[in-house]
């Protein structure tokens, strides 16, 4: 499911992650490991201040695995907690409770001195659309049940989920909006399928994809010197007609989700080195 986004959408979706912010303690950053930087947003770093930080790179399945290596460097060059998975096949859930719980001890430890009893750690799932928030928030919560905090005062309360005795997990995901406004995110976001395609007419998709991947046309065991020819011939190779033409349409749309789905290779579109 792909969404269109609105400015009130932003604000609407601004507003609830920075409530949802105040009540947690420790964040878990999904990240499609496909397009590491345009799949993240850095308000969500104003928001969260200096709050913990675990970075999930999502559907590494569909990654190239090198470049997925290289950003795990990067991330620990910087200082900061990353792991790359597919979450529909591993188990995250130990990895993420062992370092949630890590992050938080030294929290607890300053708690304990002052004499304050910590309560169970507040985990949020955050990311933006189609990364694999509601996917994650069920690996965690292994359909345990829904408790809710009790906010005292204006704020609607929170429903948590127990991940165990001392991790709760908000019930429902942090929506982070796509950076609409930075050309390169968008395309990223539109060959990874995370953003509404009408962004970008299939056409342009299609050929930034030619343009990228050498191979494009053997992958898709047609023959093209251009990708206008890519679509035309990989659209007769499948028969795809209307009115008795060729379905252009429908060629472009077939590939771009052969693209999406890793039906075709497993790769990332951005590298760690673009960003140094
Ligand atoms: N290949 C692959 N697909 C995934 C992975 N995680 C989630 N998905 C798929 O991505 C789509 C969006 O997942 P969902 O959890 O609904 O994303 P949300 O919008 O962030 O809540 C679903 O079709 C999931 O099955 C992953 O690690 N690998
Ligand atoms: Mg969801």
């Amino acid at each position: 499911m792909t969404i269109q986004w609105f400015p009130g959408h932003m604000t609407r979706a601004k507003r609830q992650l920075e409530e949802q912010m105040k009540q947690t303690d420790v964040i878990i950053e999904l990240r499609d490991a496909r397009a590491v930087m345009s799949s993240t947003n850095p308000l969500l770093y104003t928001l969260s201040k200096d709050k913990p930080r675990i970075i999930v790179l999502n559907k590494a399945d569909l990654a190239d695995p090198e470049i997925t290596k290289q950003w795990l460097q990067y991330f620990k060059t910087e200082g900061h907690f990353a792991i790359a998975v597919d979450v529909l096949k591993d188990n995250v859930r130990e990895q993420i409770v062992r370092q949630i719980r890590a992050v938080m001890q030294p929290i607890h430890e300053r708690q304990k001195k002052r004499g304050i009893r910590p309560r169970a750690s507040r985990a949020l799932v955050v990311g933006i659309p189609n990364v694999g928030k509601s996917t994650l928030i069920n690996r965690l919560a292994q359909k345990k049940a829904t408790t809710t905090a009790n906010k005292p005062g204006l704020t609607r309360a929170l429903k948590l989920i127990k991940v165990d005795k001392e991790i709760e997990l908000v019930d429902s995901p942090g929506m982070l909006w796509p950076r609409f406004e930075d050309e390169g995110v968008g395309i990223n976001l539109a060959l990874i399928g995370a953003i509404n395609e009408e962004i970008l007419p299939h056409e342009s998709l299609v050929r930034i994809a030619y343009e990228r991947i050498e191979t494009l046309s053997e992958l898709l065991k047609t023959e093209a010197n251009t990708y206008a020819e890519l679509i035309t011939n990989y659209g007769l190779r499948n028969n795809f007609k209307l009115n008795g033409e060729i379905d252009i349409e429908r060629s472009m749309m077939d590939i771009i989700r052969k693209l999406r789905n890793g039906k075709l290779l497993r790769i990332s579109w951005e590298k760690p080195d673009d960003y140094v």
